[in-house]
């Protein structure tokens, strides 16, 4: 999918929301276990119920990996099942000697057909480019993470005062452009959101973070919005665990028109739509 692609979604739908699919057998309705792939009936219930209010679906690997060939089947059916105009986000946070990141660059793009990938960019610019190299395809970097340990490294200063995020950032816009890469930028480090989008202009931001970890969308907003919107919001268990039961997509739904909704009013004030 292109940028302009993503951004004409994003009026069509009133919304910025992304939805993480992270399914937990421990966790998903229990009359789903007797089906023959649960975690994909799981899955196909809540596309089902929201494919008109996500403009993006972030399946995160782990919750896919961890059950081996047949978790990876799930991941490859639930990709195949979300609907071509709906932009699909593969975490798996890669990154490796580019020869090697070549090859993970293949799984996901060519094999699992996601429309990008994130990617760590610990190891630097040759275990980036590879995945730039894919027509129409995108890398999601890891900028400024949402987590508690994101401060161990990512806010470390160089000598002049450069924040790791800052130089990664910064060093990143080198290797791809705004219509190839977006930073993934946490949205419970409100306070640095407005430098990141001081620093990355142009570029779209996926942000974790709202709903179970705490953020606020408002915020978010305040410091993230640039004139295209910039913005793909990701909430994945206040979503797709909202709901208990045999009708459990009902909620599911309701809780992401919540957030769709409270979507449609900022673009509205912002004269987006
Ligand atoms: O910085 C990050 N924080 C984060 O939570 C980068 C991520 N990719 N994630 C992922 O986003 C996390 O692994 C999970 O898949 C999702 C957030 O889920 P939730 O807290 O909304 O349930």
């Amino acid at each position: 999918m292109t940028r302009g692609e993503l951004i004409e979604q994003i009026k069509k739908k009133r919304s910025f929301l992304c939805i993480g699919l992270d399914p937990d057998l421990n966790k998903i309705p229990e009359h789903l276990l007797k089906e023959e792939d649960p975690i994909f009936e799981f899955n196909k219930a809540i596309i089902d119920a929201t494919k008109d209010l996500a403009v993006a679906y972030k399946p995160n690997i782990a919750f896919y990996e961890c059950h081996g060939a047949r978790g990876w089947e799930s991941l490859k059916k639930t990709l195949d099942y979300i609907p071509e105009d709906i932009f699909t986000i593969a975490d798996a946070k890669r990154g490796d000697i580019g020869n090697t990141s070549r090859y993970y660059a293949e799984t996901f793009f060519n094999y699992l057909k996601a429309d990008s990938v994130t990617v760590a960019p610990y190891m630097g610019s040759d275990s980036v480019l590879p995945f730039l190299e894919f027509e129409n395809k995108w890398v999601v970097l890891l900028a400024l993470t949402s987590n508690e340990g994101a401060k161990d490294f990512q806010m470390i200063e160089s000598i002049d005062g450069e924040k790791l995020f800052q130089r990664v950032l910064k060093c990143s816009q080198e290797w791809g452009t705004p219509e190839n890469m977006m930073f993934v930028v946490g949205a419970t480090r409100m306070e640095h959101i407005a430098e990141v989008r001081h620093i990355a202009k142009d570029y779209f931001f996926l942000v974790p973070g709202v709903g179970a970890q705490g953020g606020s969308l408002e915020e978010v907003v305040r410091y993230g919005w640039n004139k295209d919107c910039g913005l793909l919001v990701n909430s994945s268990r206040g979503i797709i665990y909202a709901g208990k039961g045999a009708n459990f997509s009902n909620q599911v739904r309701e809780a992401a028109k919540k957030l769709q909704q409270e979507m449609a009013e900022i673009l509205r004030e912002k004269k987006f739509v």
